[in-house]
């Protein structure tokens, strides 16, 4: 579906989105897939659609025309075994099977091998991304190279969360304990939004995510740039310190410097992010300030808490994050 040829819902939600995200974020297109993995699930959902459909007007319509007054002398005519046997049991049976074999196939096909592996680990209300091969790690953004299948391992850190990017495959559970596998491929290059499909706690809503797809070659540029360590601006070798000392540091890694911490996302890069908290706020020095003032004030309930810093101390950490490209 295309909502944005409404113009009158393109406004508001134009609106929403603006005022939500600060005008940035990909599309959460679910029935429009953008890729080989999402086309196949949604030509499943089709095709369910199209045979339930026929199978419901076929049996109203028996209905109707045992209800309907007049001449069904042809109809009794009919042996009885044709009706009890064809249609109580073969052509249900027929449907069945054709119908699982095409989930299984397709929910098989979902677990093959791709190209470039990436691994997601789901945490209440924001995801950790790790790459295979790099030492990069994300949080909330998910960049691919376009046009090839990136097998996706999904693990969760505390509670039940789910993988949802439906432009470009299905919906997948992240499970304690458990791993599972999703392959995901973009067509083209572009912005895919994702979301958190099961209830995880009070944030759920605010756990989102994109899926960024690159060039191939843009991609492992961005890959290597990521997989550096920090370079901090020598004006704000204060807010580094600052940043080592307070509280952040035991919650938040900043490699190639003393924080360590595991409970929150990787800010080695964070100022390159588009958004902050899993698509809650825009990213930009502004609104990270105020994040890290009080993140209670935007999503209440996210498990950091809000910091007791001084204006000055907040200002200089403020500035060495949103140099942290
Ligand atoms: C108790 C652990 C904890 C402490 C202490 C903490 N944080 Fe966080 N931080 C988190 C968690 C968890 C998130 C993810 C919140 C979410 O999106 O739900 C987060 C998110 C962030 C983000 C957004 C990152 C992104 O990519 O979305 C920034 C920036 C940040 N913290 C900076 C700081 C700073 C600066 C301090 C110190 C003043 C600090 N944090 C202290 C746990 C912590
Ligand atoms: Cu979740």
């Amino acid at each position: 579906m295309e909502p944005h040829r409404h113009p009158g819902r393109r406004a508001g939600r134009a609106t929403v989105v603006a005022l939500v995200l600060a005008g940035c974020s990909g599309d959460h297109a679910v029935l429009s897939p953008k890729g080989p993995e999402a086309a196949r699930t949604s030509a499943l959902g089709w095709g369910m659609i199209v045979a339930a459909t026929f199978v419901t007007v076929f049996v109203f319509g028996l209905l109707v025309a045992a209800l309907v007054p007049g001449d069904r002398r042809r109809l009794r005519g009919l042996d009885d075994r044709v009706f009890l046997i064809g249609g109580g049991i073969v052509l249900p049976l027929v449907v069945i099977v054709v119908l699982s074999g095409a989930t299984i196939w397709s929910t098989a096909a979902t677990g093959r091998r791709g190209d470039e592996q990436i691994e997601v680990i789901g945490h209440q209300y924001w995801w950790e991304v790790r790459y295979r091969g790099s030492r990069a790690v994300t949080a909330n953004e998910i960049h691919i190279p376009a046009g090839r299948r990136v097998r996706v391992t999904l693990r969760s850190d505390d509670v039940i969360h789910s993988f949802w990017v439906p432009a470009l495959a299905g919906k997948i559970d992240m499970i304690p304990g458990r791993t599972n596998h999703l392959v995901i491929e973009a067509d083209h290059p572009g912005t895919y939004r994702g979301q958190c499909a099961e209830f995880c706690g009070m944030q759920h809503a605010r756990m989102a995510f994109e899926v960024i797809a690159q060039p191939p070659a843009a991609y492992q540029r961005w890959l290597q740039a990521q997989a550096l360590p920090a370079t901090a601006d020598p004006g704000s070798i204060a807010g580094q310190q600052e940043f080592q000392q307070e509280t952040c540091s035991g919650c938040h890694t900043i490699r190639g410097t003393e924080a360590v911490g595991k409970r929150g996302p990787d800010l080695t890069h964070v100022a390159s992010r588009r958004t902050i908290a899993a698509l809650t706020l825009a990213n930009d020095p502004r609104h990270l300030k105020s994040w890290i003032a009080d993140p209670q004030r935007y999503k209440s309930g996210a498990l950091m808490p809000p910091s007791e810093l001084t204006p000055a101390e907040l200002t200089s950490i403020t500035d060495y994050l949103a140099g942290l490209r």
